[in-house]
């Protein structure tokens, strides 16, 4: 049905909801007939990325490899759904200078740090403050926020329904005719 291939970069804190909201957004997309693809922790960190860990250096590695990743299913015309705290502006930056533009969507899902520790859904933020998660983002590493990003979703103030529409309707204005 002739649909724009893309990236829908989704960029925030660990428990900010950006695994979720790739999902949902996905279900919605599939629906439409639409190919995508889901590049998240789950099937990077394990495999391709397994030899990365979380300090600075292996996280702009990982981001760097998750681009040339996200390009490779772009150039296949797929929608692709990438979910990683990717911390650091410059590795954004540098995904998005592989892409046409309008090709890199920008997605910050943000959320107060004291929401996404309360959240804290795999213990983590815990884990951290008791000092045996060294390096955590947020507590002891630094994230920084997106200075122009296509999109800003506050996962502490909408819904998840909200925010999928919010996302899904991005998509839908940007498709090629
Ligand atoms: C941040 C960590 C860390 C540290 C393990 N800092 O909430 P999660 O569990 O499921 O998602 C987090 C995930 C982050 O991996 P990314 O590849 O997205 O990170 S980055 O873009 O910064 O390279 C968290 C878990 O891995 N995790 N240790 N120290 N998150």
């Amino acid at each position: 049905n002739g649909h724009t291939s893309m990236v829908l970069w989704l960029t925030g804190l660990s428990g900010s909801g950006k695994s979720t909201l790739a999902h949902q957004v996905e279900e919605m997309l599939h629906s439409k007939g639409w190919y995508t693809y889901i590049l998240d922790g789950d099937n990077i960190r394990h495999g391709l990325n397994g030899d990365l860990g979380f300090s600075e250096r292996d996280r702009s590695e990982n981001i760097r490899r998750i681009g040339e990743v996200a390009k490779l299913f772009v150039d296949a015309g797929v929608v692709v759904l990438a979910a990683f705290i990717s911390p650091f502006r410059q590795d954004r930056e540098r995904v998005r200078s592989l892409f046409e533009p309008g090709e890199f969507i920008e997605i910050h899902v943000c959320c107060d740090l004291e929401v996404c520790e309360k959240r804290d859904p795999k213990g983590l933020y815990r884990k951290a403050r008791a000092g045996q998660l060294p390096e955590f983002t947020g507590i002891d590493s630094p994230y920084e926020e997106p200075v122009n990003p296509e999109l800003t979703i506050d996962t502490g103030a909408l819904s998840i329904e909200e925010s999928v529409q919010i996302i899904v309707d991005y998509v839908s204005r940007h498709k090629a005719e």
